[in-house]
């Protein structure tokens, strides 16, 4: 008897200790941010990483969890970390973007994430969020079904992240500071990458191509991120179809189609069924960009490699992808984007509408002194939302509201441009300079919220990608030309919009999104091409608590990172 017991004891123990190994293994990461040299386009550098790789580790959830990581600072400048698409409810402490929620994590120093999921199911991304560091440091997340449920589809017979990204031969943090001090675009990446590989096309990179092997007459799932610095993309697969079933870790009712086209921020779960002979095809990426603005023109490349028994052919067929600057395809592929809103996946599209914000997405000029700069003019090159370009503060915002520290941030963002004119139509010389200032907007707790992003055709028209945090929304509309109050709202979709975190603004025309502003804090808006951000295309949203404990934020963890007094 005694003897049993203490068996059982032991045993019991085994299976408390496997459970915790199994719990901390999956919920508790370490990681560390440190420099590695890396060789791609017949050049070596050293980049920012996450524990070595390029791109960083991959996290995996199921919905509704909550998992931390601790990042170990030992690279050579301060660093945050955001995740992308996780809206954290009440917890904008982890959020991450630099001087907004946080200020950085020093080298030397380490921070504890806390990243709480909730309604995402689908692919989500982490990244940095500090300057240009995301071009290299960055991963994916994966967010599996709860326990219990499954995908709304038949279950892939096995699944791949595909991670779109940039690569400089320059020093990031080179090309975007050098650009900021003359006032010019900054130079365009050297490569696109598909997981961290550049490709056949590209010199010196054909022996390292990715490669995707695949069985014959299989479904595969393709998780898809875009984490290029500052172009949309085509993706394509050559003689394959994709069947697009989730965008922003929500579903969409399937589409079958011969390409994709996904701006930077946004990540699509696409179906590949295997159904050609047994060969090699290339998967493609190359650049969407309808604006008269510099971009990277090469295609990155991975092989799509069946197995079995035959001899490697001598050509690989590539997709035929749009050119760079077919609207017409990137719009009849993003029209047919729209929620799956079943039973199992529910929509609830906000139509109690209490803030409704009008805002001009531009690209500005500000002046230089005795006309120095390289940019349009002999000026710097700037850009805005409702002509304010935002100054990023040195105390963190949600510092500042929490703590009630003064002089950091103005809550006057404005609800309306400050000037009404044709702003798709000829561009008047005064209206291009904007203001510059830190300025956030505050929303009730609970209230639903309309934002329409008017593109405008100041200095360089071209499609933004905007991106909230915190939130999912609906995108209900979009159109060319400036936004009609009384006719654009009758073609706005309430039935089954797509819910994303990050939507093109079709250049020189509008776009419509809703939300509802259920969760306090304060969440960064930006536009998602990192030379825009750079430039001030962002603002700030302070959600006020709510009156019940579940309704406000909660209180900081021990140990934010210090702001310097720089
Ligand atoms: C990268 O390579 C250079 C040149 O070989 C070397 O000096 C440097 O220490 C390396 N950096 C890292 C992080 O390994
Ligand atoms: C830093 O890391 C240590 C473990 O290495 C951990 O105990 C500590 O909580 C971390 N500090 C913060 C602020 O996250
Ligand atoms: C940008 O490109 C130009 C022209 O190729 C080059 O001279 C310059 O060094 C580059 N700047 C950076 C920061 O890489
Ligand atoms: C791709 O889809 C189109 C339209 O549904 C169809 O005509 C075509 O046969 C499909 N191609 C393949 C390779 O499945
Ligand atoms: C792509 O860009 C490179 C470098 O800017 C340029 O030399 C080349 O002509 C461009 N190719 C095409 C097809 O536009
Ligand atoms: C592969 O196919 C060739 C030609 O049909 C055959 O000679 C060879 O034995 C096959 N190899 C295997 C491993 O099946
Ligand atoms: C698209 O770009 C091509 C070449 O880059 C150019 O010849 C063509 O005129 C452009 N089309 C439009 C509508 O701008
Ligand atoms: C876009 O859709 C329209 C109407 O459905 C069609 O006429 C056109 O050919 C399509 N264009 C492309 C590039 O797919
Ligand atoms: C954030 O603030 C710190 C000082 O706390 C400053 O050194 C840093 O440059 C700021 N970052 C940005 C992106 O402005
Ligand atoms: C605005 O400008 C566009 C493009 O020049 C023009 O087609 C349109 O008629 C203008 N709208 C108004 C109201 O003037
Ligand atoms: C445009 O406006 C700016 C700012 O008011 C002014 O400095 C500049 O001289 C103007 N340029 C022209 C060509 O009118
Ligand atoms: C609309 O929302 C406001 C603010 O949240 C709320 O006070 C009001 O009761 C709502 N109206 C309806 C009809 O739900
Ligand atoms: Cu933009």
């Amino acid at each position: 008897m005694a003897g049993f017991n203490k068996m059982g004891c032991i045993l019991t123990a085994f299976l408390v200790f496997m459970f915790l190994q199994l719990c901390s293994a999956t919920r508790y990461y370490d990681w560390v941010l440190q420099e590695k040299n890396f060789t791609r386009l017949c050049s070596t550098k050293s980049i920012l990483t996450v524990n070595g790789g390029f791109p960083g580790p991959a996290i995996q959830v199921h919905k509704g969890e909550t998992i931390y990581v601790n990042i170990r600072n030992q690279g050579l400048y301060g660093v945050t970390i955001h995740w992308h698409g996780v809206k954290q409810p009440r917890n904008p402490w982890s959020d991450g973007p630099e001087n907004i929620t946080q200020c950085p994590i020093q080298p030397g120093s380490n921070f504890t994430y806390e990243v709480v999921f909730s309604s995402e199911e689908g692919t989500l991304w982490w990244h940095a969020h500090s300057d240009w560091t995301r071009a290299t440091v960055h991963g994916a997340i994966v967010v599996l079904p709860a326990a219990g449920t499954t995908y709304p589809f038949a279950t892939p017979y096995a699944q791949q992240t595909i991670i779109l990204a940039s690569w400089f031969k320059a020093d990031v943090m080179e090309v975007i500071n050098s650009a900021l001090a003359t006032g010019a675009d900054p130079n365009t990446s050297d490569a696109f990458t598909i997981n961290g590989q550049p490709g056949d096309l590209y010199s010196c990179s054909k022996a390292s191509t990715y490669r995707l092997l695949v069985d014959y007459g299989k479904t595969y799932m393709l998780r898809i991120i875009n984490a290029i610095m500052n172009e949309e993309q085509f993706f394509a697969i050559a003689n394959h179809n994709l069947t697009v079933v989730t965008q922003d870790a929500s579903y969409i009712k399937p589409i079958t189609t011969p390409y994709i086209m996904i701006t930077p921020g946004q990540t699509m779960d696409v179906l590949v069924t295997t159904n050609q002979p047994r060969s090699h095809y290339y998967m493609a990426s190359t650049a969407y960009n309808d604006g008269d603005v510099p971009y990277h023109n090469g295609t990155t490349t991975a092989i799509l490699q069946y197995r079995g028994n035959y001899s490697t052919p001598s050509t690989t067929p590539l997709p035929n992808l749009p050119i760079h600057n077919d609207t017409t395809a990137a719009d009849n592929f993003t029209a047919r984007v729209k929620s799956l809103a079943s039973k199992a996946h529910p929509i609830s599209v906000p139509t109690n509408i209490t803030t409704r914000i009008y805002m001009t997405v531009s690209i500005n000029e500000r002046i230089c002194a005795n006309a120095s700069c390289a940019g349009p003019n002999n000026n710097a090159i700037a850009a805005s939302l409702n002509n304010i370009s935002f100054d990023t503060p040195s105390i963190d915002i949600l510092q500042a509201y929490y703590r009630g520290i003064n002089g950091v941030f103005q809550g006057n963002f404005p609800s309306n441009p400050p000037l009404f004119f044709n702003f798709t139509g000829e561009v008047v010389n005064s209206t291009k300079y904007p203001t510059f200032a830190t300025k956030a907007k505050f929303l009730k707790y609970g209230e639903g919220v309309e934002i329409i992003f008017q593109g405008t055709n100041l200095v360089a028209p071209e499609n933004h990608p905007m991106h909230l945090h915190g939130f999912s929304f609906y995108l209900v509309g979009t159109g060319y030309g400036n936004f009609n109050k009384a006719t654009s709202p009758k073609t706005y979709n309430l039935v089954d919009p797509p819910e994303a975190n990050t939507i093109g603004v079709p250049k020189n025309g509008w776009a419509t999104i809703r939300f509802v502003a259920d969760n306090p804090g304060v969440w960064f808006m930006h536009c998602h091409l990192e030379r825009h951000a750079s430039w001030g295309m962002d603002t700030v949203f302070i959600v006020r608590n709510g009156n019940t404990e579940e309704s406000k934020l909660r209180p900081p963890p021990a140990h934010m990172p210090p702001c310097s007094k720089s």
